[in-house]
């Protein structure tokens, strides 16, 4: 593997060779904490992966995912929603809002899976808690579709403490808590596409 020059997008630019661990290790800026984030490295390709696990991406490939993914986001209408019978009137207010539903299961999640779908906050204080409540009750997941899908949707469920949350969001309207606020919205367009293949297989996306 040759040298590649390797940049971090804040102006800081170094030359590494990917497989020298000393070389890794010294750059001067960290990257890929437990996320997918590429960093530019020369013209044609991103590193993906880590400083212990780099591996290289064509760009032109990366442009392209994230173009065909600003469409799309991943919902969940979560347990004490679906208890307290919110259901359809989120979905509503979701297709009311100009969202279309590509794809739509009621399940429940195993502690497992809902670990491992949260799996971004375990470090926080509350991901005990987070685990027992998503996987306390069905849920209702749902794969989405709208120009500007993923910021419009953070919009309409509102901020995340529905004491927070603007007038006519969801999380206003149906959220008990911080924690039981109703529904889940993907925080970025990558996350969006991991979180819809986590959840369902290519044959049970219709769109
Ligand atoms: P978000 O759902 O608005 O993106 P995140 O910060 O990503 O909020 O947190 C993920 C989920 O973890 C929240 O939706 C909520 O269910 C739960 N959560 C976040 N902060 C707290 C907290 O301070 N106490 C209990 N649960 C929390
Ligand atoms: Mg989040």
């Amino acid at each position: 593997m040759e040298n590649v020059h390797f940049s971090s997008g804040e102006g800081k630019e170094e030359v590494v060779n990917l497989y020298d661990k000393r070389s890794m290790e010294n750059l001067p800026f960290s990257f890929g904490e437990g996320k997918e984030v590429g960093v530019r490295a020369g013209e044609s390709q991103i590193v993906y992966g880590n400083k212990k696990n780099p591996y290289l991406f064509p760009i032109f490939a990366q442009n392209l995912l994230t173009k065909m993914a600003t469409n799309k986001t991943f919902t969940m209408i979560k347990p004490e929603a679906v208890a307290a019978g919110h259901s359809g009137k989120i979905i509503d207010m979701i297709i009311a809002s100009g969202f279309k539903i590509n794809a739509m299961k009621l399940t429940k999640l195993s502690k497992e899976r809902a670990g491992e779908f949260y799996e971004v906050h375990k470090e926080r204080p509350f991901y005990g808690e987070l685990v027992d409540y998503m996987s306390s009750g069905p849920v209702v997941a749902m794969a989405l579709e709208k120009d500007n899908a993923v910021a419009d949707f953070r919009k309409l469920i509102g901020a995340t403490d529905p004491a927070e949350a603007a007038e006519g969001t969801i999380r206003k309207s149906f959220a008990k808590s911080k924690g039981e606020n109703a529904v889940h919205g993907s925080d970025s367009d990558e996350n969006a596409a991991l979180e819809i293949a986590f959840h369902f297989a290519p044959n049970e996306i219709l769109g």
